[in-house]
């Protein structure tokens, strides 16, 4: 029997914010159900998370919130870990990467990858915002995307045509500090040159092997991971910083060195290895035999993390040397919500921590509907209909009405008592072959982590049982030939108990329950499949109703809370950073009164107007020639912003801006006196 050891390790959820039934789906869902199997399979598993603290996501957030990082990721650190242990995700430890023993292992293989010289050096011009006094790495540039001119891109990447980008490429950059463009400034940093590590990479990705060894049967990953690691690698891999001027972090282990951080993917992923450490003092073990020597080491990720995992920190922890490389990269696709996708920003989601407080009684049925729509292969969808639909025409209908009928039925006709079984039709031997293959067939497919079906297959175990006493009617038999009926009850028994077994990983506490109800208990997967777990006479427990059924009300309820406390997203900009009353006070803004206008020569959008303003008449060049002709804005009172330094525009200079309203189409209209106030006037 296979008895390979495992690390398991879950994508550490950034402590930014509350998790969602899509992280749930893709990630930790997944993971939870292998390493459950494993263990029953009597696998050496340990099974690895923790809260990301570090990276802008960190330090925006809090500065969103106006509190400091610290705060912010106590806070999400404490709501994340609640929620997995009120949803029994069985981790072994769930740790956090501000701790200092993360710290100090980060540093640690910054360091010896430094003094191995596998990073180069090197001098760049970023961009600085000189009003906060900081270099502006990632998110901290929005700017319009260069291709799909959506006009809040990032510095790494836009969230409206998903391109990835560096800061450079932003058109028009703006700090989301100070809300202001800003300038550039020279910064030395840390690159790891992965263009060295391209020809190994290949090799191992594509047939598995490392150094001319096999490590892992390529087949067995995923298309998507290979296809995404392949484009990358093809695209040419280029060195990519692995430090940050930033103050927030695991700070550059280097003397003299002051500012700089690690980038968070050489901090993050190393939080699997500093966790492992804390759980193994924690346990008396040594944390070197779970990331050393045979042991397999799996990284359940969403599909956003792909490269993190199957290329950078595989190239890091080959360079430290000593370490495995994972075997395999299982990445989720996306959970989208009610044709929509999951939107923190938008508030487009359930969240997990309010379903669990809403329905703390209903955290299988959760689960059951996430692994049956979980996006292995391609994006899925969550809807309450279909939570609705699985729960009552599979859980509750197949599942449970099945294990109901068998209990009651047991006490019914022989007090509790398991009935001896006698003679077997060919009806009842194809049931029992069925009954000892299916355990075979869920373990082939979870260890190749098709675990929507395997979940599908256990089910299918229910689906035996309550065909076969649909099929073999006990409850008519009863009257002609109570002994048939003892036989039929024996299976009808034995596939329950088989069912506490298969349906464990999936559904701990519905199996807790089941085990119960059998007064029969085993963790043990190779006893799955028997046909005489259930000895004759053995007793067991009146059932209690396994699953409620969902009401319409529930969906509706559901459906309405979503709807009503989603935000629109705005067809305007965004508000812009907040300014300073003194700030504001420093514009000089004041009526005026359009006298004369004209075109100016060879520019199709200016009309260079003079303006009386009530202290003097000047000449302002404003960009509305294809908006108005000028003889329609001779007499107009506008707006006129009076201290913005002249400038020279096609040879003219203009003193001064006219302000204009601008609607979603590019109209535009001016913004005037209401009661005719005379130009002069001033507006604060
Ligand atoms: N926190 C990114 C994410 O949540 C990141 C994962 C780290 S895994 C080492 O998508
Ligand atoms: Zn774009």
């Amino acid at each position: 029997m296979n008895k390979d050891k495992f690390t398991v390790t879950a994508a550490l959820p950034y402590a930014n914010g509350p998790l969602h039934l899509g992280h749930v789906a893709g990630v930790y869902l997944p993971s939870d159900i292998f390493v459950r199997f494993l263990r029953m399979n009597g696998h050496d598993v340990a099974f690895i998370c923790g809260s990301d603290e570090h990276g802008a996501a960190i330090t925006l957030r809090a500065k969103k919130e106006d509190v400091s990082p610290k705060e912010i990721v106590d806070k999400y650190n404490a709501l994340i870990g609640q929620a997995f242990n009120d949803f029994d995700i069985s981790f072994d430890i769930f740790h956090r990467t501000s701790a200092p023993i993360h710290h100090e292992t980060a540093q640690e293989f910054f360091t010896v990858l430094n003094e191995k010289g596998e990073f180069t050096k090197q001098t760049s011009q970023q961009y600085y915002d000189e009003e906060y006094d900081q270099f502006l790495a990632d998110r901290y540039l929005t700017g319009v995307c260069p291709n799909c001119k959506s006009t809040n891109a990032y510095g790494d990447q836009c969230e409206s045509c998903g391109s990835s980008l560096s800061p450079t490429d932003l058109i028009n950059p703006v700090s989301t500090l100070s809300g202001k463009a800003p300038i550039m400034k020279e910064t030395s940093h840390w690159y790891l040159p992965m263009e060295r590590h391209e020809v190994w990479l290949k090799d191992w990705i594509q047939e598995g092997r490392l150094n001319g060894v096999q490590q892992h049967d390529p087949k067995a990953w995923r298309n998507q991971v290979v296809g995404q690691c392949m484009s990358w690698i093809n695209n040419g891999l280029r060195p990519r910083a692995m430090t940050r001027d930033l103050d927030w972090g695991v700070k550059v282990p280097v003397e003299g060195v002051d500012g700089k951080v690690l980038y968070v993917w050489l901090d993050a992923p190393i939080g699997y290895i500093s966790a492992t450490k804390q759980w193994a003092l924690d346990n008396n073990k040594d944390w070197k035999d779970y990331w050393t020597g045979d042991r397999k080491l799996v990284h359940f990720i969403g599909k956003d993390n792909i490269v993190f995992h199957a290329i950078i920190f595989p190239i890091l922890l080959k360079t430290h040397g000593d370490l495995v490389l994972p075997d395999n990269v299982p990445a989720y696709e996306f959970l989208n919500l009610e044709g929509d996708k999951f939107s923190t920003s938008r508030n487009w989601a359930v969240w997990l921590h309010e379903y669990i407080s809403d329905y703390p009684d209903k955290i299988d049925e959760l689960k059951y509907v996430l692994t049956s729509i979980a996006p292995e292969t391609k994006d899925s969808e969550f809807t309450w209909k279909e939570y609705q639909t699985r729960i009552n025409s599979e859980l509750a209908d197949i599942l449970g009405n099945f294990v109901n009928r068998a209990l009651v039925l047991t006490h019914k006709y022989y007090d509790g008592n398991v009935p001896a079984r006698g003679e077997l039709t060919s009806y009842d031997q194809e049931v029992l072959e069925d009954l000892k293959a299916i355990p075979g067939r869920i373990s082939a497919l979870i260890y190749q982590y098709k675990l929507r079906e395997a979940q599908s297959e256990a089910m299918n175990l229910a689906r035996l049982g309550n065909k076969y006493l649909a099929d073999t009617e006990p409850w008519k038999v009863i009257k002609e030939d109570p002994e048939r009926v003892q036989t039929i009850m024996n299976l009808a028994l034995q596939i329950t108990a088989n069912l506490s077994i298969v349906l464990q990983p999936f559904l701990p506490a519905t199996a807790k329950k089941l085990s119960d109800f059998l007064t029969f208990n085993s963790n043990d997967w190779n006893t799955a499949g028997g046909d005489e777990l259930l000895p004759q006479g053995h007793t067991v427990n009146k059932p209690s109703i396994l699953f409620q059924k969902i009401e319409d009300e529930l969906v509706e309820k559901e459906i309405e809370k979503l709807k009503s406390s989603t935000m629109e997203e705005s067809k305007f900009d965004p508000q812009k950073a907040e300014t300073s009353f003194d700030d504001f006070m420093k514009m000089d803004i004041r009526l005026g009164k359009i006298l004369e206008a004209e075109k100016v020569e060879k520019a199709d959008k200016l009309l260079k107007l003079l303006v009386d303003t009530g202290l003097d008449k000047r000449t302002i060049v404003s960009g509305i020639a294809e908006h108005y002709k000028p003889e329609e804005v001779i007499g107009k009172t506008v707006t006129v912003l009076m201290n913005l330094a002249p400038r020279k525009i096609r040879g003219v200079e203009s003193q001064g801006m006219i302000l204009m309203a601008e609607n979603e189409d590019g109209e535009l209209s001016f913004v005037g006196s209401e009661k005719d106030f005379e130009a002069g006037c001033g507006i604060h």
